[in-house]
């Protein structure tokens, strides 16, 4: 493998997005365009997800050598799930979605193989760069990014920055508890709003009020849970109500936290659209202060398909001045 892909100058970089089912990985120029993607499945039997992460990138790069055979590059960004040591670019936890990941030297291992600068970061912080740059965020200096999925993640940026505290942990709103008394938690705390508003949790809890009121479950789905919401099926919505008022309780004690002029929401639960965004607004205007409503939007977060892997990349110019 050519070990000279480095170029200071060069227009690019390589965004890598590392989930829990597919690891998409791209060149990415700081407009936000993507030239070239790529996209290999998180598992593939005992691989390694930090081999097969350098395997995605070393697949991108023979690609688009065919093409443009003195191709060079800035560097590489990840946006990976996980707790993140924000400078060493080491896998501090991961949960069993990804199997051996925990403990993973990730920046070490692309800079060896690679030979280019690396950022890691977590995979909702680095959604928060490009709500900044192409989103909702532009000209926001303080907001706040929500992504509703298989877990819930969370961005804080204050003053035009990532927050990241004292080693890179900071943001994990979804493990913000929403009910001191509420179910346990896989992070060993209490009603964690992930236990609410994440799409696992939305199907989990529909499934088991169907079980509970002995009602068929099969198909029952986040899509599913949706769709008989809008069509206004109590038990659907006493489900949705129960994630709505998670949100609003969490999103207030944010609001109050960090007085932000933006809460972005995004993630697949983000597609149950107006009928959300409009309780939800709703809600948390009736749980915050007065004084801290005039400032603060809730918007849905950018749409686009590579969003993850280009705010991955965008860490390349989001940090060139800090080496
Ligand atoms: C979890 C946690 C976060 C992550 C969030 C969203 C792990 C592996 N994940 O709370 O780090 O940002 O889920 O993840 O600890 P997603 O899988 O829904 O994108
Ligand atoms: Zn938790």
């Amino acid at each position: 493998m050519n070990s000279g892909w480095y170029d200071a100058q060069s227009p690019y970089a390589i965004g890598v997005d590392i989930g829990g089912t597919k690891i998409n990985t791209g060149i990415v120029c700081e407009s936000g365009e993507v030239l070239h993607s790529l996209s290999l499945s998180t598992l593939a039997g005992q691989t390694h997800t930090g081999n097969r992460a350098m395997e995605a990138v070393e697949n991108l790069l023979q690609k688009v050598v065919l093409e443009q055979p003195d191709f060079r590059v800035r560097g590489i960004g990840i946006g990976s799930a996980g707790q993140i040591e924000w400078a060493s670019g080491h896998i501090r936890f991961s949960s069993d979605l990804i199997p051996g990941y925990q403990g993973t030297q990730l920046k070490k291992m692309m800079e060896e193989r690679f030979h280019l600068p690396v950022h890691v970061d977590n995979d909702v912080n680095v959604l928060a760069l490009t709500e900044k740059r192409f989103g909702a965020g532009k000209g926001i200096d303080n907001f706040i990014c929500l992504a509703l999925g298989t877990g819930v993640g969370g961005a804080i940026v204050v003053e035009g920055r990532l927050v990241h505290g004292a080693w890179g942990g900071a943001g994990e709103i979804g493990h913000m508890s929403v009910n001191f008394q509420g179910p346990f938690c896989i992070c060993g705390g209490r009603g964690c709003l992930e236990q609410y508003a994440s799409g696992t949790s939305i199907a989990r809890r529909m499934r088991e009020k169907l079980v509970s009121e002995g009602l068929p479950v099969e198909d029952v789905d986040t899509r599913e849970v949706f769709a008989r919401w809008q069509a206004g099926e109590p038990l659907a919505s006493t489900i949705m109500e129960e994630t709505i008022a998670a949100l609003g309780t969490g999103i207030a004690s944010l609001i109050h936290t960090f007085n932000p002029g933006l809460i972005v929401i995004g993630g697949g639960v983000a597609e149950a659209g107006e009928l959300l965004f409009d309780r939800l607004r709703q809600e948390v205007r009736s749980r915050t202060m007065a004084s801290m409503l005039d400032a603060v939007r809730i918007e849905p977060a950018y749409k686009g398909n590579w969003s993850g892997m280009i705010g991955a990349a965008l860490q390349i110019w989001e940090y060139a001045d800090e080496g």
